[in-house]
């Protein structure tokens, strides 16, 4: 018997009830883990724990729900793994994990467990208390690997493997990967990848086949509600445009893939890198979408990057002014041009670009002032053609300088950007319900025709935004209750 590792990517685990919890994603991270250890030699599996039952929904307690397969559905499907990995995306699944890690513990005794992902590389503790042998802080490759080797040769250096904490040994400090090239493709193809595109929906508005990747990673900002610049450092690191192109029409060749969905948070923090990007799709003559739904670094972003992306592909993309109020701006640590980001987003629908923008509300010592500020800037945007905003409540993040402060939540799973557990959230919810009545009021007023053909696309399926993606969920639910499932487009939308 081989020496074989399994990935568990787990269920989407949600408040029940919360429109931005259950949103169906590719888990990149087990992807490029897997892909790494592939092509190192390591027999690899992916236990897909939402991709195997995207459709099942069920309870897990009065307050959450989940989405794939159950705990003892995922512990049934183990095969004779020889080292388990378990990837946690947020707190969200906190709890989820560690009452798999007892179940695998009870029914395959011996096995190493490992977790990772940025959840429990900041709640590493915690992890190990609850059943983990190994918690990779930070990037998964080098320590994955390391372990890996060590456990299948049999060497005895567990406990000094740089980046991954056990008992009795913190984690010396996380590796961060210098040749992202060097990382690989992601291995798609141990993916369900057919149930992903069945489901007509991501966290980007793609259409047909699709997959996730990333570029990038690190962010040269520091934004305190945020993880990133601490887990994966303030130095930002890129493949190159070929070896992105590479992977691009690997997928876009062998599995048809025709939506590309660039996960990275600060895409575009080089100009050149993106350029690059573009002529290389084009040079090989690429038909693919691409989507930038985290955010693109606005600092670097100008008109003539925009427009070669645009001939490169780019139909969506996403801004992250976070709030209107330069004070709170200030607080966040996140400082913004207004004036490019205003340019960017008219430069973006000049060209054919659709553009959503997030924004943050109730960061620590927000004032009606300041949201209001934040709803000027929304109606601002959306007149020079912005499509559609995302309104997230500010909770803290565990990892994030911004963690400490807030109190009044009970468990990780309230940690999320619906945060009902705040004593102001009643109100924060009625000044979200504020912030999107007034965008869709200057969406009515200024671009009257978008939002009827909003609503056909939604009908139709052939989605472009990510709120009319979301439309269509509604609606579907809605239409089937009423025994009359909408159709499918012929080219794979949201049913
Ligand atoms: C895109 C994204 C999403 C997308 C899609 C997710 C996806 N496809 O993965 C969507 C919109 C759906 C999403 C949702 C949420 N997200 Co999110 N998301 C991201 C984002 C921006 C990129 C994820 C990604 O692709 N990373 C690239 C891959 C390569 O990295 P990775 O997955 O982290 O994996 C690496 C390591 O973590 C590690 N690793 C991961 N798994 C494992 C497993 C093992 C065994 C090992 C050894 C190592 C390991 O190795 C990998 C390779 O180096 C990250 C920020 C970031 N920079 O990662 C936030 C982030 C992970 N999300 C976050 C949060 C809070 C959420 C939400 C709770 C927000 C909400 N709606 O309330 C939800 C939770 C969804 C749910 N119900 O579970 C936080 C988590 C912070 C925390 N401490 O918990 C992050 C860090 C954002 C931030 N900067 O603060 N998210
Ligand atoms: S929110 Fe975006 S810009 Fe700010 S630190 Fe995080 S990744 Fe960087």
């Amino acid at each position: 018997m081989g020496f074989g590792v399994c990935l568990i990517n787990l269920p989407i685990v949600h408040r029940t009830g919360d429109p931005f919890g259950d949103i169906p994603f590719m888990p990149t991270g087990v992807m490029y883990l897997a892909g790494h250890l592939r092509a190192r030699g390591v027999e690899v599996s992916i236990l897909d724990g939402f991709g195997l039952a995207p459709a099942r929904h069920y309870r897990l307690d009065g307050q959450l729900s989940a989405v794939g397969l159950t705990e003892d559905e995922i512990v049934a499907r183990l095969g004779d793994a020889r080292l388990v990995g378990v990837s946690v995306h947020s707190g969200m699944s906190h709890h989820f994990a560690l009452r798999l890690a007892a179940k695998i513990r009870a029914a395959r005794p011996g096995v190493p467990l490992v977790a990772g992902g940025h959840h429990p590389s900041a709640v590493w503790g915690e992890f190990l208390a609850g059943g983990y042998d190994y918690v990779a802080v930070g990037e998964g490759e080098a320590p994955l690997l390391h372990l890996a080797r060590s456990l299948r040769d049999g060497v005895d250096d567990t406990d000094r493997i740089p980046g991954l904490a056990c008992a009795g040994a913190p984690p010396t400090p996380a590796l961060r990967e210098e040749d992202l090239d060097a990382c690989g493709f992601a291995a798609a193809d141990l993916l369900p990848l057919e149930n992903y595109w069945a489901l007509g929906m991501s966290h980007a508005p793609v259409r047909g086949r699709y997959i996730a990747i990333t570029t990038s990673r690190g962010c040269p900002f520091n934004c305190r509600f945020c993880t990133t610049p601490r887990l994966l450092g303030r130095q930002w690191r890129t493949r190159s445009p070929r070896h992105i192109a590479d992977e691009i029409e690997f997928f876009a060749r062998r599995h048809g893939v025709e939506d590309i969905i660039i996960q990275d948070e600060a895409f575009g923090t080089r100009r050149d890198i993106a350029r690059g990007l573009a002529e290389e799709i084009i040079a090989r003559g690429l038909k693919v979408r691409i989507h930038l739904p985290s955010g693109v670094r606005l600092e670097s972003l100008d008109e003539e990057t925009l427009a070669a992306l645009r001939a490169a592909g780019l139909v969506y993309m996403c801004l992250a002014p976070e709030s209107g109020s330069e004070r709170v701006r200030e607080r966040m640590g996140k400082p913004l041009d207004t004036a490019r980001l205003l340019r960017i987003a008219s430069c973006a629908r000049r060209l054919g670009i659709r553009v959503g923008a997030f924004f943050i509300l109730g960061f620590e010592g927000e004032t009606e002032e300041d949201r209001r500020m934040t709803r000027g800037l929304a109606a601002a945007l959306t007149r020079r053609g912005l499509d559609e905003i995302s309104v997230f409540i500010w909770t803290p993040l565990p990892g994030a300088e911004a963690f400490g402060g807030a109190t009044g939540w009970a468990r990780y799973e309230d940690l999320n950007w619906s945060p009902a557990w705040r004593r102001d959230y009643p109100a924060l919810r009625r000044a979200r319900r504020r912030l999107y009545l007034r965008w869709l009021a200057e969406k009515a007023l200024f671009h009257p025709v978008e939002l009827g053909l909003s609503l056909a696309r939604a009908l139709s399926g052939h989605c472009e935004l990510k709120g009319e993606a979301a439309l269509r969920r509604m609606l579907a639910g809605v239409f089937r209750a009423l025994g009359a499932p909408l159709r499918r487009p012929p080219d794979g939308g949201s049913g």
